[in-house]
């Protein structure tokens, strides 16, 4: 017996940096994201014989935060030893949001396998503890997370504002500095983080309000300012945190001239240095195509908006 599900990636609109003090995980921001459809992780479990094995990709693999997630799970449930596989079809690791899936996909795969009959609420409040954008992963759509209870909703539908995604990949190396990391260090050193944490609580009130107007032109605006704040706050950082390359620049002046020029696209970038370009459906070939052209661009994704995690049946 073995269950296997799959969860796609999410990108932030409003963006999520830092953590509360304290246990599960809890994030010191609410967040707003889109849950992407063409990428995504697959994770099978099944019961093992006495530990936990992991395999990425089919290489056995020790990942301490994957282990710490299952002795957390273990403290609620009667989870067994599981042997986990999981597989991305993107590259892990490098700011596109692989914990989000992976979390997501694995706290679904153990919630089916070993029979635990969770609300989708409470598998994203699990998600949670493995990472805190996983928690969004469980949903499609537009996704909202925010305390007390820190369990992530949907918004919208992807059916209801349908967005395409032009994902684009500038560097598939791995990341220098864990989101994890970085988010304790901008918090115990930059001077900006107090006023991040007010910012976003503001922003992502006015983002919910854009979200339901479908107000593509006032989101695209405050899409860009939360993910530039963003990336201030960790620039601010000591040691600074610096995510980007020459190509993530070249790519976010592209998208500014073409926003300029007319077309409804807006970028956002995570702790990586790909860069995601937002547009309406009509916009993305002109976007995709243009992207595709800077120098120092790997690679080109395009994305709609996804449903949330599930169940893969044989
Ligand atoms: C987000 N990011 O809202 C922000 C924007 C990256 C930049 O959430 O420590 O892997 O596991 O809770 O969720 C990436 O951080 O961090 C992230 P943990 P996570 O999407």
């Amino acid at each position: 017996m073995s269950t296997t599900a799959q969860a796609h990636p999410n990108i932030a609109l409003v963006k999520y940096w830092g953590k509360q003090d304290g246990t599960g995980n809890l994030p010191a921001t609410p967040s707003l994201s889109i849950t992407l459809d063409t990428l995504q992780t697959t994770t099978t479990v099944e019961a093992a014989q006495g530990s936990d094995r992991l395999y990425f990709d089919d290489k056995a693999a020790d990942d301490p935060k994957i282990l710490a997630f299952l002795a957390e799970l273990r403290r609620l449930y009667d989870i067994p030893p599981l042997t986990v596989r999981t597989q991305n079809n993107f590259p892990a690791g490098a700011g596109l949001a692989s914990s989000a899936s992976g979390f997501a996909a694995l706290t679904t795969a153990i919630d089916a396998e070993c029979e635990l009959g969770l609300s989708r609420s409470t598998l994203s409040a699990l998600a949670r503890m493995g990472s805190g954008s996983a928690a969004r992963s469980i949903f499609g759509g537009f996704v909202a997370l925010e305390g007390p209870a820190w369990e992530a909703r949907q918004v919208l539908a992807p059916t209801e504002w349908p967005l395409t995604t032009i994902v684009v990949i500038t560097s598939s190396e791995q990341k220098r500095i864990p989101s994890t990391t970085g988010m304790t260090l901008s918090k115990q050193t930059s001077p900006y983080f107090p006023a991040w944490v007010t910012s976003t609580r503001a922003d992502f009130d006015l983002g919910l309000l854009l979200v339901a107007r479908r107000d593509f032109d006032a989101l695209a605006e405050l899409a860009e300012q939360s993910c530039l704040t963003m990336h201030a706050l960790m620039l601010s950082t000591r040691p600074p945190l610096l995510y980007w390359n020459t190509a993530t620049m070249a790519c976010i002046e592209a998208i500014r001239e073409m926003g300029q020029a007319g077309l409804s696209v807006f970028f956002t970038i995570d702790a990586g240095p790909q860069v995601k370009a937002v547009c309406l459906p009509q916009a993305a070939e002109e976007v995709r195509s243009t992207l595709q052209q800077i120098s120092g661009v790997e690679q080109v994704l395009t994305a709609g908006l996804g449903n949330g995690a599930s169940i893969c049946l044989s």
